[in-house]
């Protein structure tokens, strides 16, 4: 066997972004439907947990983690160009929006699929679960496998107090995306990069496909909905020319966003990480929530889940960081400090590794 397996379903965030990530990689994969076979057959026992996408590699290996296939993939299939920009600068901006894109984006997403979409989600749920049942079944199914997504907006910080802050972040978010594609094809410029699929896990599955999410994006931001058909076309840019190590200007409302209301997040869940980690053992499997932190979306305020997995991201990025050159972190350091994020150059926590598709203590 040559191919690629994808194990997961077009409802689901994280798969677009892999789906996404292996056609513009141009590999040869199959998607096969992730039902409740392929979770009980070969999610369960080779991940450990019910988590989508998981791809099998041509050599039977089975990763977990969108970030995880894509480092696997760009190292073994060694082509050109890399999905990452090849400047450093770039790169890290690629890594901050891969954290914001994953971890961040999420919110609304979530929020707009379950206030707005939420028989749909389980109906496309249980279709995609047991495809065998009739539509009534399905639903049914899909209510029952669907309550633990729906699950999942406490521990985010979706509710009434923040919901008008989700929404005007949102809103303005597109906005703010929309004056950058007035004037550059994709995120990072002129070519598709780890950015654009980054970005395209939340804009496509919940809050383009979903209908009334689409049906708003659309409406507001007729360019974004635009920039999602493209990446999912698979349209690649110039891939003759190398990028400019600059952040175009108009990228930085949006990472001015994300400083503003992800980097605190970060910074609370650093500290309930640090108290863990200051008790656990080298190798010991770091749990998904560490405790409790305040987050704040547009002055509304409310208390989320300290998530682990951001840390993991964030680890990403603030590897690239120190990985510069003194001439290239100086320029890393001006826009920080430009964007609002300069607690990230001193930002310092126990590292992380993956383990049998597992966040342990490094
Ligand atoms: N970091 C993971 C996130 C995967 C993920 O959260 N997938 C969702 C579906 S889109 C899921 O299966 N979640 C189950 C859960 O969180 O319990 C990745 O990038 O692959």
């Amino acid at each position: 066997m040559t191919a690629y397996t994808l194990f997961g379903a077009e409802v689901s965030y994280y798969t677009g972004k892999a789906r996404a990530y292996l056609r513009w990689r141009g590999v040869q994969f199959t998607e096969q439907l992730a039902t409740q076979e392929v979770y009980r057959d070969i999610i369960l026992p080779n991940v450990g947990w019910p988590v989508i996408p998981v791809v099998k590699t041509p050599d039977g290996q089975i990763i977990q983690d969108t970030g995880d296939i894509i480092s696997h993939i760009e190292a073994t299939e060694g082509r050109e160009p890399s999905v990452w920009p090849e400047t450093p600068l770039l790169r890290f901006v690629s890594e901050l929006l891969h954290l914001y894109g994953d971890e961040w984006l999420v919110i609304p997403a979530m929020h707009y699929r379950w206030s707005y979409n939420e028989d749909w989600a389980y109906a496309e749920f249980g279709a995609l679960s047991a495809p065998q049942l009739s539509p009534e079944e399905q639903y049914e199914v899909g209510k029952k496998n669907g309550a633990r997504f729906k699950g999942a907006l406490p521990v985010l910080g979706v509710n009434e107090t923040t919901i008008p802050g989700i929404e005007k972040s949102y809103e303005a978010f597109l906005d703010e995306f929309s004056a950058h594609l007035d004037t550059h094809p994709f995120i990072l410029g002129h070519r598709t990069t780890l950015a654009d699929f980054a970005l395209f896990g939340p804009l496509y599955a919940h809050l383009y496909r979903d209908p009334k999410s689409g049906e708003l994006m659309k409406r507001v931001a007729p360019r974004v909905a635009d920039w999602v058909e493209r990446v999912e076309g698979g349209e690649r840019g110039d891939e003759t020319v190398p990028h400019e190590d600059t952040v175009h200007d108009t990228l930085i409302p949006i990472l001015k966003r994300q400083m503003r209301e992800q980097l605190p997040a970060l910074l609370a869940t650093t500290i309930q990480f640090r108290e863990w980690a200051a008790k656990a053992e080298i190798g010991q499997r770091v749990p998904r929530g560490l405790g409790e932190i305040m987050i704040e979306i547009e002055g509304c305020r409310t208390k989320a889940a300290a998530r682990s997995f951001p840390l993991w991201r964030l680890q990403g990025a603030l590897d690239v960081y120190h990985g510069m050159d003194e001439e290239t972190r100086a320029r890393a350091d001006s826009l920080l400090e430009a964007i609002g994020g300069a607690d990230l150059s001193t930002l310092d926590y126990p590292r992380l590794k993956r383990e049998n598709s597992q966040l342990v203590l490094a």
